[in-house]
């Protein structure tokens, strides 16, 4: 095979070729393709159960184009019950035509090629998210099948790939009333390692789109067996709807009872803003360029954040809240309790980082900001009992800062949070390079002190916990710092926490939560993981903490002893004994020897470790608000909701 063909999957860049490269046979389109099949992780960055659910975000970011060229109002997603999926608009349908550069039918183009985008040839742009316009043809290279209707100007026609190849050739079907797309694939099984779609993780999304493009409906729908559910997704209100319902999410009391709302307009670059704050001291801020979510923020939220805080400070000044000897508002301050959406569409977005998801485009940092030091002054001046009560809440956030940096210093001067001084009941290892050592975090003294006897100490420390941690939902940072149960944890840690934190000076790679299987277990468990989402955060994110999986059984036979993590396992090695072995239950960990711990918990070789991973914020945010923050009812909601987990999570 030629030279450039083996550029052509080398890099996604060489995916990006420009259109005339494909104009000499339709056999090079298929090569392309073929590119998608070989290395899909290149185009969507996996093959698990992200990458599945990818391909229904790339056609629905077509329909989504569509809704906002503002000739389309519906689109409608189906899980078939052979694994398959339809999404459909009623849009303008493509074009029945002849692609002029291909010879190719246009509809044929946008599926086997991979660079017909959007507006492809017409130097149009795309303000969708997805891959700039490959993502048809990325998603039909990875279907076993995709069958394509397209309702456009009276007629309808239609095409079947296989594996991304033509398998019934375009055709014209007649005449018909309908418009639109509608697009039916099966993702295929030597791609995927997961096949079955979730329909929780598409309705996250579907939600997002609805919410980013006010006024459209997207019904997503389970036919599948037994599994029949739908939702009929249409926000009028946008991106403000969005901060109502995170507040909703949130279970917590609304500071001032209007969204406020502002915006550029629809000319590109636009932007739009939504705000809300609410009586929590967490903040919740997503913003998405394209309506591609960009999780590592960049310019559109440093640019919401720097107007955020000036516009406060001059406000509160104004209003006499700050005297002139006062000093300004922190943006810390003024972010805590908040909730807000940015979202902003424009040409050319360009995105940086290793995941793509940080927006770079420096003019529209002065968009966000030049929009938010005009309207948002004017919403103050507007609604002052808004206004006062936004102020009253940043400068008890102030306060508290204040007190919590009081209680730091003293602690400081103790020294009691620096890497220096270690808790007394720490247990440390000899290693010192922190990316291989291991800190256990155990419950209860004599589970602690098996631990300490059974451990490797080369490379694994323990730090027996007493008494009951902090709930730190119901706490701001000062409560924190002078909290007995957590200093010793931060002690260990070495890295501090909140505005202090700094990952570079963790002392362990791994911090494995060690504690009982039971309901006194579980509270631990869940309160020191409140303390690390809300104060470490980045501890989670970069992979750092796990949790222990002690036994729960003991069979023996004589002299063979083996453990049992679930009952399951249990039965299956009394069978394999025989009829005179015994099976225990371990109460907890203290019952357990050293050796024993070592053996079952401890010993890298066999252990099991789960690791804590947040896999969706808000949704993490949620449960957080929900099992640990002061509202009842929303506690037992959740609970009722999610009552497998509920099991062993009893709080
Ligand atoms: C269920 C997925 O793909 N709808 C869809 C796609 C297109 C159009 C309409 C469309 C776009 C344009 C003009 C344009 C696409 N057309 C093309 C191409 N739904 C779904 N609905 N006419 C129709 O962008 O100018 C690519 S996508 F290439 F034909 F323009």
């Amino acid at each position: 095979m030629a030279e450039e063909w083996k550029d052509l999957e080398a890099t996604a860049e060489d995916a990006d070729l420009e259109p005339k490269e494909y104009e000499d046979s339709n056999i090079r389109v298929l090569e392309g393709l073929e590119a998608v099949r070989k290395r899909p992780g290149m185009y969507i960055g996996t093959t698990s159960a992200g990458g599945l659910h990818h391909l229904v975000y790339e056609i629905v970011d077509n329909a989504i184009d569509e809704v906002q060229s503002g000739v389309c109002d519906t689109v409608r997603v189906t899980l078939n019950p052979d694994g398959s999926v339809t999404v459909k608009d009623n849009g303008r349908g493509i074009p029945g035509g002849i692609n002029p550069q291909t010879g190719l039918p246009t509809l044929e183009v946008v599926y086997t090629k991979l660079h017909a985008g959007g507006k492809f040839g017409d130097g149009g742009y795309k303000v969708a998210g997805g891959l700039h316009g490959v993502g048809a043809s990325v998603a039909n290279a990875l279907s076993e099948w995709m069958e394509v209707v397209s309702c456009h100007n009276g007629q309808k026609f239609s095409e079947r790939f296989t594996r991304g190849e033509v398998a019934r050739p375009f055709a014209c079907e007649g005449e018909t009333d309908d418009h639109g797309v509608c697009v039916t694939f099966k993702p295929d099984g030597e791609i995927f390692e997961v096949l079955e779609f979730d329909y929780d993780t598409l309705l996250n999304r579907m939600r997002e789109q609805a919410f980013l493009n006010a006024g459209v409906r997207i019904i997503l729908e389970d036919t599948r067996p037994d599994m029949e559910r739908s939702d009929d997704l249409h926000y009028e209100g946008g991106i403000a709807s969005y901060v109502d319902y995170l507040n909703t999410l949130k279970h917590c009391e609304r500071i001032h009872p209007d969204i406020i709302y502002m915006s550029t307009g629809k000319s590109l670059p636009s932007a739009e803003v939504a705000i809300q704050y609410n009586d929590s001291y967490n903040e919740t801020v997503i913003s998405f360029a394209n309506s591609m979510t960009t999780i590592e923020g960049g310019t559109h939220e440093t640019g919401f954040r720097s107007a955020l805080t000036r516009v406060l400070n001059d406000y509160a000044r104004r209003i006499g809240a700050l005297k002139d000897a006062d000093k300004n508002l922190s943006g810390e301050d003024v972010r805590e309790g908040i909730t807000a959406v940015i979202s902003i569409k424009m040409e050319d977005a360009q995105f940086e980082s290793q995941t793509k998801s940080k927006l770079g485009n420096s003019e529209i940092r002065t968009l966000v900001e030049n929009m938010m030091n005009v309207k948002l002054a004017e919403y103050l001046e507007e609604n002052p009992a808004s206004g006062k009560l936004i102020i009253e809440k940043a400068l008890a956030a102030s306060r508290a800062r204040e007190a919590a940096r009081k209680a730091r210093e003293m602690t400081r001067r103790k020294s009691v949070l620096e890497g220096s001084t270690l808790p007394g009941k720490l247990a440390d290892c000899q290693e010192r390079r922190a990316d291989l050592t291991e800190l256990y975090l155990v419950e209860g003294d004599s589970a602690g002190g098996s631990a300490k006897d059974g451990r490797d100490s080369r490379f694994q420390a323990i730090l027996p916990l007493r008494g009951k941690v902090l709930n730190v939902e119901k706490a701001r940072l000062d409560k924190v710092y002078a909290n007995q149960s957590l200093i010793p944890i931060i002690q260990a840690l070495g890295c501090g926490i909140g505005e202090d934190f700094d990952i570079t000076k963790l002392r362990y790679g791994k911090i494995i939560i060690m504690a009982d299987a039971d309901v006194d277990g579980s509270h631990i468990r869940i309160l020191l993981l409140t303390f690390f989402f809300r104060h470490m955060k980045q501890l989670i994110e970069d992979g750092h903490v796990y949790l222990a999986q002690p036994p729960l059984y003991k069979v023996h036979r004589g002299k063979i002893v083996k453990y049992a993590f679930n009952d399951a396992e249990r039965d299956r090695i009394i069978a394999e004994l025989g009829p005179q072995s015994e099976a225990e239950r371990y109460k907890g960990l203290g019952e357990m020897d050293p050796d024993q711990l070592w053996e079952t918990t401890m010993d890298p070789t066999y252990r099991t470790l789960l690791k804590v991973e947040i896999n969706d914020a808000i949704a993490c945010d949620e449960a957080f608000s929900a099992l640990m923050g002061d509202q009842v009812e929303p506690r037992r909601e959740f609970i009722e909701k999610n009552a497998k987990f509920a099991v062993n999570l009893d709080i």
